[in-house]
């Protein structure tokens, strides 16, 4: 095994359940997120954990010189990267379209937007100079299907939904995998991060719910990526067993239980 996947969010939730996945399988990982000290630790388990060569950088997705700077680093580190999971994202704040905070939506943008597409501007030329390589987009329910207050971030992920296929058709003589990933309802940070640390708020988000873990997410993406050479999942769509979409979803105590 000689493969490298460089996957941007890896502080928490999905990210860095999908780098502990990797990690497992024997892979090289470049993790990146803002805090540090996260960076440190996780490079710190997987090494000693599984053996495996981890590149931390820490770097803002928002910010287009830092990300050139990281990813020119990176280069001179790690000869080629075979797989890009864009997770880093967030929602922040949950209010309608009249009330929202300005703030709130240039972060969503920013990161969620602007973030995926600097990194993929610097990671693609790279896999299309091999004729080889995996996008994972991790995009949402709320990229498929409008909910009260999620307008913002809806939007964004509807942008990463329109950016995947786009990435798809335009990689495509070049044998570049492109795969969305869009979860529902996943216990990680997100709620925390969306209600500005309110705890008690995020809590119960998932409270009745059995909600997907970020585990889920990372079993799936090693899937994807583990599939024979001709295969490519283009656009795949996960919720818990109680969620149907991203505005319909009942509490584990509402389901008939089987007998
Ligand atoms: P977490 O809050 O647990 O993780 C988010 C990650 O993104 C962190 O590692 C964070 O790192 C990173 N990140 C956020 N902003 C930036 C930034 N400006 N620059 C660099 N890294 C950044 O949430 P999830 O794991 O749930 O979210 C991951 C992705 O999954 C997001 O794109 C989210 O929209 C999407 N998603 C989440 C769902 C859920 O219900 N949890 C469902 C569907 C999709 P740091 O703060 O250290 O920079
Ligand atoms: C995160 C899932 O339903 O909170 O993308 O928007 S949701």
């Amino acid at each position: 095994m000689d493969k490298t996947i460089l996957i941007t969010g890896a502080t928490s939730g999905f990210g860095k359940a999908i780098a502990q996945r990797f990690a497992k399988e024997g892979y090289t990982v470049c993790i990146t997120g803002r805090r540090e000290e996260r960076l440190a630790e996780l490079k710190a388990e997987l090494e000693k954990q599984y053996g495996v060569k981890v590149i931390a950088l820490a770097f803002d997705v928002r910010n287009r010189s830092e990300v050139e700077d990281a990813i020119g680093k990176l280069k001179t580190q790690v000869p080629y990267i075979d797989i890009l999971v864009n997770n880093a994202g967030l929602a922040s704040g949950m209010a309608p379209i009249d009330e929202g905070d300005i703030d709130d939506w240039e972060a969503m943008i920013d990161t969620n937007l602007k973030g995926l597409l600097y990194v993929t501007r610097q990671i693609a030329p790279m896999m299309r100079e091999r004729a080889r390589g995996h996008i994972i987009n991790i995009g949402s329910t709320a990229g498929k299907m409008v909910y009260k207050n999620g307008n913002v971030y809806c939007a964004t992920k509807y942008a990463v939904d329109a950016l995947n296929q786009a990435m798809r058709i335009d990689l495509l003589p070049y044998g570049i995998k492109v795969t969305a990933i869009n979860p529902g309802m996943a216990e990680t940070e997100f709620s925390l991060v969306r209600f500005h640390g309110d705890e008690e708020r995020a809590k119960n988000m998932y409270t009745g719910i059995n909600a997907l873990q970020a585990t889920d997410i990372a079993d799936i993406a090693w899937y994807c990526a583990s599939l024979p050479p001709h295969v490519c999942v283009n656009d795949l769509m996960v919720t818990c067993l109680t969620q149907a979409t991203s505005v319909y979803a009942i509490k584990e105590a509402e389901r008939v239980k089987p007998s």
